[in-house]
């Protein structure tokens, strides 16, 4: 790969805090990954600089795999749908560590479904960070669970009849301590509910539904501007507390954003496995 020393014109954060010879990134003009990379990255700058230095970052396969691949940092580009395996073993080993995962919907509720939900389960200390594009970007536009129904995408072609998942849902079912939901035009939301997910000691999940003007837009809006995306992600999103006194109609292709929940009562996984080896070598302190 050819070195380039940081461009002139690289933002202050950048230089701080990514591998600017690597940059531009990979990303398609528009994409909503870069405001997620930026959000991230503001998140850990406002919350001090010592936890940039103990902070990992592990991703899946897919677009949302390359968000930590620019960051100056331990980074660990795994496999579809495995980032969340690889993550728990890394903050059972070094729990003083900082773990946040980013993974896009298929890699996290499609072929990583079941980690998600055991994840979840075990309420392991970690940030998660959902890219939802609603669909496949990488591969080139095929369904996935968050995908809306009647959509044509590329293994669609009649139209998805297949319900979604509804993330925040299926973490509360699953047990995870923390959930937060934005879009890429709540660009404040997001990187504070980034810091409070990153603050908060058990599984935090924070989705964002993110442009993919790419295939989304071309699939699911039916054009490709991302101006039109954000355009759109303002106009239907509701607050959590606004949803709760509309029916299902009305909420009908809306997206409900908001902090949804935040438990304590929950033991964290990595302190009682560490409590249990304790006990274990018979290590009383
Ligand atoms: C085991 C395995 N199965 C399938 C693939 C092909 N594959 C790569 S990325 C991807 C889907 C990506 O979609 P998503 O996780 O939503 O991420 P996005 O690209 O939309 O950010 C698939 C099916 C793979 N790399 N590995």
């Amino acid at each position: 790969m050819v070195r380039r020393s940081p461009p002139d014109f690289a933002h202050y954060l950048a230089k701080k805090y990514m591998r600017t010879e690597m940059l531009p990134t990979a990303f398609c003009p528009g994409c909503g990954l870069g405001i997620i990379e930026r959000a991230i990255i503001m998140a850990i700058d406002e919350l001090g600089k010592d936890l940039w230095e103990r902070t990992v970052f592990v991703s899946g396969i897919g677009c949302s795999g390359w968000i930590p691949v620019y960051f100056k940092c331990d980074v660990l580009h795994t496999l579809h749908g495995r980032a969340l395996p690889i993550a728990t073993a890394i903050k059972v080993c070094r729990p003083e560590l900082n773990v946040v995962v980013t993974m896009g919907d298929g890699d996290s509720m499609a072929i990583g479904g079941n980690h998600l939900i055991h994840a979840a389960r075990r309420n392991i200390d970690l940030t998660v960070v959902v890219a939802n594009n609603m669909l496949y970007s990488l591969t080139g536009g095929q369904v996935a669970p968050t995908t809306p129904q009647n959509v044509y995408t590329n293994t669609t072609p009649y139209g998805n009849f297949e319900p979604n998942f509804n993330l925040m849902e299926l973490m509360k079912a699953a047990g995870a301590t923390y959930f937060a939901r934005w879009t890429t035009w709540h660009f404040v939301q997001l990187k504070n509910s980034i810091k409070k997910a990153m603050e908060h000691r058990g599984f935090a999940v924070v989705e964002v539904v993110s442009q993919c003007p790419t295939y989304a837009g071309r699939y699911i809006l039916g054009k490709p501007d991302p101006r039109d995306f954000m355009e759109w992600f303002k106009e239907n999103s509701v607050p959590v507390e606004k949803s709760k006194e509309m029916s299902e109609e009305e909420l009908q292709g809306k997206i409900v954003v908001g902090e949804f929940f935040k438990r304590s009562d929950r033991r964290e996984f990595a302190e009682k496995v560490h409590t249990l080896i304790r006990a274990a070598r018979g290590d009383s302190g």
